[in-house]
């Protein structure tokens, strides 16, 4: 049983946490597009949208989404 819950604390900890796994990502790969965006929040303009992604490869990763939310561009 102890192997088993240290198997799984460890599973756990591999795991992308939660927040970090946003629900606007509705195809699941990873990143958030403008288009994913737009489904949840139709306000965010290509303005906004280029300003929250900093590396300018056209979606939102994990790091970005955090950036964006901390700054007030998404609803956290
Ligand atoms: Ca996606
Ligand atoms: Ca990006």
């Amino acid at each position: 049983m102890k192997t088993y819950l240290s198997t799984a604390a460890a599973a756990l900890l591999l795991t992308v946490p939660a927040w970090a796994q946003s629900a606007l990502d509705t195809n699941g790969d990873g990143l958030v597009t403008m288009e994913e965006v737009q489904a949840a929040y139709p306000e965010v303009t290509a303005d906004v949208f280029a300003s929250m992604d900093a590396d300018a490869d056209g979606a939102l990763n994990d790091a970005e989404i955090a950036a964006a939310t901390e700054a007030g561009l998404l609803p956290s």
